[in-house]
């Protein structure tokens, strides 16, 4: 399946946790790691501390979601992740965004992410890597990217 995946950090050397992130994407189990955007650095949004640095990874991947969110925990753990608080600065946070054209609703896993088409944070550089992304019950994630043309994002490499 195709699932592009949302990471973001704003503690610790969030740069490097990103470059790491990408690193693990590649190395789970029955995963490949198809590409992946820039990195973009932007201020926090319902969060705070230190900006931001996200970027969006598309994987083709044989987990299931609930295995892929498994795995993706796993490697947030890894890099001494903690939960203290709701949109709490983190080292790392990895999301599914998309995964193919599912739409799940499980207690702990909402597929397509219910908040990705009001960040310009996930959607910039989402189109980045898939101008053509389509969002299960929305269409096509480009049309949204006017709404979040306020909110400033900066791509760094
Ligand atoms: N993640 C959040 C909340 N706010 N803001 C930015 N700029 N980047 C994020 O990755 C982010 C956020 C919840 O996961
Ligand atoms: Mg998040
Ligand atoms: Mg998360």
């Amino acid at each position: 399946m195709i699932a592009y995946v949302g990471i973001g950090a704003n503690l610790g050397d969030a740069r490097a946790n990103v470059g790491d992130a990408l690193v693990r994407l590649a190395a789970l189990p029955a995963t490949a790691l198809l590409r992946h955007s820039a990195s973009y650095v932007s201020a926090p949004i319902d969060s705070s501390g230190d900006d931001y640095i996200n970027a969006v990874a598309c994987i083709d991947t044989a987990l299931d979601a609930p295995a892929l969110l498994a795995a993706l925990h796993g490697i947030e753990i890894a890099h001494g992740r903690a939960r203290p608080y709701r949109n709490a600065p983190r080292t790392l946070d990895l999301d599914i965004l998309l995964y193919g054209d599912a739409v799940i609703d499980l207690p702990a896993l909402h597929v397509p992410h219910p908040r990705m088409l009001e960040r310009a944070f996930v959607l910039v550089p989402l189109l980045e890597i898939a101008p053509d992304a389509e969002v299960p019950g929305h269409g096509p994630a480009r049309q949204y990217l006017s709404a979040v043309a306020g909110q400033a994002i900066r791509r760094i490499d």
